[in-house]
């Protein structure tokens, strides 16, 4: 059976590509879901991908991933920052939960430096780009125990 992966966006994320390049880079949502969707067959996985504006519907979506989807990755934007709500949802989900961002926030100001909704997630990714979508993929596989053999092997079985 196909690994279920639900792969959700937050706000303005819809504008990736069309703003502020030198922070987040010219690849736009639309790019990086193909790539998604091209390497998906590589870990046998069936994806969602979506993004919204809204809060609520962030909280529904973490919650409908609790009956349809083996891990969430999860790309926050701005609720990273200070959402109770999606904390809360992100609380309620059993599986593995992979928090990314484009850009290092570490390196950022105040303001987008530190996200509450880590403490929610198995694991944080940030500072890879759009790629890190791909890495988020692969680090979803490996928590869930499905990383295919076949990989190349520093993929497959490097440090546990
Ligand atoms: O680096 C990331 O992926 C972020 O989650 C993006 C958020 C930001 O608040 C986080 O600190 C880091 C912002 C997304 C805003 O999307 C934009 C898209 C195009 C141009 C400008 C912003």
């Amino acid at each position: 059976m196909p690994l279920r992966l639900a792969i959700l966006n937050g706000p303005n994320l819809n504008l990736l590509g069309v703003r502020e390049p030198d922070i987040y880079g010219t690849t736009t949502l639309a790019a990086i879901e193909a790539s998604c969707r091209e390497y998906a067959p590589i870990l046998d996985a069936e994806l969602q991908f979506r993004q919204t504006n809204h809060e609520g519907i962030l909280v529904d979506w973490i919650q409908e991933a609790r009956d349809t989807a083996n891990a969430i990755i999860i790309n926050p934007a701005g609720y990273s920052f200070h959402s109770v709500p999606v904390l809360d949802a992100l609380r309620l989900f059993d599986g593995p939960i992979v928090e990314l961002h484009i850009s290092n926030i570490h390196a950022r100001d105040a303001a987008h430096r530190h996200s509450i909704l880590s403490a929610a997630a198995t694991a944080v990714i940030c500072g890879v780009g759009a790629y890190g979508y791909i890495v988020a993929l692969q680090a979803a596989a490996r928590l869930l125990g499905t990383l295919p053999s076949e990989l190349p092997e520093p993929i497959a079985a490097g440090p546990s």
